[in-house]
């Protein structure tokens, strides 16, 4: 088996423009891999650390130099030599190097960058396309392309508009993933084309989707409707909802302030009762993080409720860790989980954490973080363990569609072996 013979990180530039940490790995038979590490914005409180400079000199105190710094002199020489093809005794290696329980030594912008620059390079070296070698880590098999949840409507964090709620997705199920795309895509443009009829901004946010000056999540979902409809589909019969409320955002000494068509909702189970009312209404099949990510009474309150009829998935609750899932599992609070690297910061974690949502009965959606790069790892990470769910943003923005285009490539390659879980995704 090669050997790694380089390792060598830089900062590059992220979709916002703020830095972020790369790595290549070049081996002794002269391959390079080379990945790139995403950076959230509204980021969970119990996520690995993302390691950033402070220097306000620096891009606003957003350099990843001494993320670089640690990959470059405290990494690489104990890599160098180091054979490929041993993922989880190398992912072992580096937590043992940073030796924290956050990974705030080292960085987990640092760690990931080397952990997937090495599953790169191991599947380039053994000449496997890299879900497949994930499809082997993980002991899945591997050929199940995933349902995309797409964030056409920005709000929260990631807009300035009066919306609360974080994210509005739509859920196209054609036949395939080409043909999933292709719905999701015009739905898209349709939308657009209503936005600029009610004089209102099509302008795109992080994420690639528009981010209009609507007051409620109801007008909200009429517009998703009757874009869906112009596109020649129909509502809840080809086209679903997904929402990420992100509710850690606007919850502040145990209250809530979520601004609906209703007035403001405050209570956990004002939202419940909220959000069962609004799946009552509109095809809704998935909501993430509707609660906050320290309500865990909530959160079974809202499982409870809503469990047998929606996927109720734990971002900022879960934050990719095993630990945390465990409880989740245990005090049943909901029933799917968000998967993103960098919230845990190793490949081999990932994959732990995946695997005990499978055994546990939860459903994985594999997810892209608000600031991306041209890197598309979660593609083949979807179709490497089948998680059956993705959310990488909206149809526009190259790093969003990156993914995308990954996906058709990944589809094509496959060809027969290829399968697509359509609506059953969604069946309890
Ligand atoms: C989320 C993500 C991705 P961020 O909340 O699910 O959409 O946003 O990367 O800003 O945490
Ligand atoms: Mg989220």
């Amino acid at each position: 088996m090669a050997k790694i013979s380089y390792v060598v990180a830089r900062e590059i530039l992220d979709s916002r423009g703020f830095p972020t940490v790369e790595v290549d790995i070049i081996t002794d038979n002269q391959v390079m891999a080379r990945a790139a590490v995403p950076s959230g914005a509204s980021t969970g409180t119990f996520e690995a650390l993302e390691l950033r400079d402070g220097d306000q000199k620096r891009y606003l105190g957003k350099g990843v130099l001494q993320a670089v710094k640690n990959v470059n002199d405290v990494l690489a020489r104990p890599l160098k030599g180091y054979e490929l093809g041993r993922q989880e005794e190398l992912d072992q290696l580096l937590l043992d190097l940073d030796g924290t329980e956050n990974k705030a030594k080292l960085g987990a912008n640092a760690i990931l960058g080397v952990s997937l620059a090495y599953a790169r390079a191991t599947a380039q070296v053994r000449s496997l396309p890299l879900y497949q070698l994930i499809a082997e880590l993980s002991g899945s098999k591997g050929g199940q392309l995933p349902v995309p949840l797409m964030n056409v409507i920005n709000g929260g964090r990631h807009a300035d508009n009066p919306l609360d709620i974080q994210e509005f997705m739509i859920v196209p199920v054609g036949k395939n993933f080409r043909e999933s795309l292709r719905m999701g895509a015009e739905v898209f443009h349709h939308l657009k084309k209503i936005l600029v009829e009610k004089n209102l901004s099509s302008a795109v946010g992080d994420e690639g989707g528009f981010a209009p000056d609507l007051k409620h999540p109801l007008e909200v979902l009429q517009c998703l409707s009757r874009a869906t409809e112009q596109a020649g589909y129909g509502f809840g019969q080809d086209v679903l909802v997904a929402l990420d409320v992100a509710a850690s955002e606007f919850y502040k000494n145990g209250s809530y302030q979520l601004r609906t068509e209703e007035g403001s909702k405050q209570t956990a189970q004002e939202l419940i009762s909220y959000y069962e009312r609004l799946a009552e209404q509109f095809p809704i099949v998935s909501i993430e993080d509707g609660l906050a990510e320290d309500d865990w009474a909530g959160w079974q309150a809202l499982t409870a409720q809503l469990g047998k009829k929606l996927c109720l998935v734990g971002d900022d609750l879960f934050v990719t860790n095993e630990r945390r899932l465990r409880q989740g599992l245990e005090q049943q609070a909901g029933n799917a989980i968000l998967i993103k690297l960098n919230q845990i910061g190793t490949l081999t974690e990932t994959l732990r954490t995946i695997a005990l949502a499978k055994k546990g009965g939860f459903k994985t959606i594999i997810s892209h973080r608000s600031g991306e790069t041209e890197d598309t790892t979660i593609a083949d990470l979807a179709v490497g363990v089948d998680a059956g769910l993705i959310k990488t943003g909206s149809l526009s923005r190259s790093e969003r569609l990156a993914k995308y285009n990954q996906l058709l490539r990944i589809e094509e390659e496959l060809g027969a072996r290829a399968n697509f879980p359509g609506q059953k995704i969604f069946h309890y």
